[in-house]
């Protein structure tokens, strides 16, 4: 059995602490703080460091998942944290002002990661807002990342992140699918 280090990142609010608390078979260490002001429209507390949570795949191995802090002001954490890692499950929140900015935004952040590694896209709170479509999603990508997976997911919901998780780990290697 394998071990993978998987990233999630995305903007304030996105679920990544959430989607690694769906998911991990233990209780997620998370790094929660009262978060500034402008977050503090969307949420009262934020990541500061980091989310840590553990995923296992049968008949794949173990999935290390590292949340990493969405505000800006802790990116420095974003390069710490991409260290070893194998992928990056990107989450943008739909609901949102600008989801394609933040789409690039952060695209253009991991620039260096994702040159090296695979990225799978979770559109998140479609339920609150459902424009932009997946297509849509999937059009701003077609020039930069064609043929990656992008799906509409509730950060809520274990299923929604189980399968983008696994999305991510297939696109790695097409031969742990069979
Ligand atoms: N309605 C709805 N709520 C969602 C969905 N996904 C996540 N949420 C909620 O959105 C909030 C996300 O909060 P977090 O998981 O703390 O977000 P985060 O990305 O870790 O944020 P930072 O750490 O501040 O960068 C939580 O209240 C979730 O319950 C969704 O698809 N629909
Ligand atoms: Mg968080």
């Amino acid at each position: 059995m394998d071990s993978y280090k998987i990233l999630i990142a995305g903007p304030v609010g996105a679920g990544k602490t959430t989607a690694i608390s769906s998911v991990s078979k233990i209780p997620p260490l998370t790094t929660e703080a009262l978060a500034t002001d402008i977050t503090r429209e969307y949420k009262e507390t934020t990541t500061v460091a980091m989310d840590y949570g553990l995923m296992t795949l049968s008949g794949i191995g173990t999935l290390h998942l590292y949340g990493t802090p969405g505000e800006v002001r802790f990116d420095f954490m974003w390069d710490i944290l991409s260290k070893g890692g194998v992928g990056l499950v990107l989450l943008i929140d739909s609901s949102r002002t600008d989801p394609f900015s933040d789409l690039h935004f952060f695209l253009r952040s991991f620039k260096k990661f994702i040159t090296k590694n695979r990225v799978a896209i979770g559109i998140t709170k479609m339920d609150l807002c459902t424009t932009p479509s997946v297509d849509e999603y999937q059009a701003q990508l077609r020039n930069i990342l064609p043929n990656i997976p992008v799906f509409s997911v509730d950060a809520r919901n274990h299923i929604d992140v189980a399968l983008l998780i696994e999305a991510l780990i297939f696109s790695l290697d097409p031969k742990l699918a069979a």
